[in-house]
């Protein structure tokens, strides 16, 4: 008897030990899924300046917002940099002036309004964007200078590159709802967006297809004959 309980002991401890390696398995698969999105214009040309993301339908819990960082849009060379910025809700911006000339930063939209007078070189006190939606920043004295501020509730979002693509991993295995939104869509086109089911791992592929081509940006420094500061 006492043989045999040894046996089953053993077996037991075996057991135990492949259960464990089992569920260390299970646990990385879940972690491992997520979505690679590529946008891709009307010629379909791989499209820069896309915020891809991505909000769980029914009951995935989000982690929690954690340190809230500070990003930087910096007026250099007569433009904005980036061009395009993509926060969670409650994120601080600087707005620093590398310029040796004046600008006067602004924004009329109704996520965040706010103004940076005119001011010389340096960095005034972040701007810290409270509320989910698109914002447009101006430059009241150069027309052409403009920056899109995409505040989203999800932490699950990236903005394209040259590429066209980007990942969201860390996605829990779950419906979701992947929008897509470029700066020439403005306030006025919706965000392109689609239903997704993330399973235990692996990336699915997904692709938008917008129906316009960017819009060119201006040139940071202004043709021969405009007048600036
Ligand atoms: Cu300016």
């Amino acid at each position: 008897m006492n043989g045999n309980t040894s046996i089953s002991g053993r077996r037991l401890a075996l057991l135990h030990g492949l259960t464990a390696i089992v569920s260390i398995v299970v646990a990385a698969a879940a972690c491992a899924g997520g979505i690679s999105a590529t946008a891709l214009d009307k010629d379909g040309a791989k499209m820069a300046d896309v915020v891809i993301y991505a909000t769980p339908v029914g009951d995935i819990p989000m982690p929690a917002a954690g340190a809230l960082e500070t990003v930087t849009i910096a007026q250099d060379h007569l433009q904005f940099t980036p061009y395009v910025t993509a926060i969670r809700t409650g994120t601080a911006i600087k707005f620093p002036n590398y310029d040796k000339i004046e600008h006067h930063v602004k924004s009329f939209s109704s996520a965040k309004e706010f103004e940076i007078k005119v001011y010389e070189k340096g960095t005034p006190p972040p701007v810290v964007f409270d509320k989910p939606g698109v914002v447009i920043v101006y430059c009241m004295l150069h027309g052409w200078m403009r920056a899109y501020v995409m505040v989203l509730d999800t932490p699950y979002f990236a903005k394209t590159e040259a590429s066209g693509a980007v990942m969201l991993d860390k996605l829990k295995e779950g419906t979701y709802e992947i929008k897509a939104w470029h700066p020439d869509m403005g306030m006025i086109k919706p965000a392109l967006t689609q239903t997704v089911k993330v399973g235990p791992g692996g990336m699915q592929p997904i692709t938008f297809n917008f129906d316009f081509v960017a819009k060119k940006r201006k040139p940071s420094k202004p043709a021969a004959g405009e007048k600036h500061h």
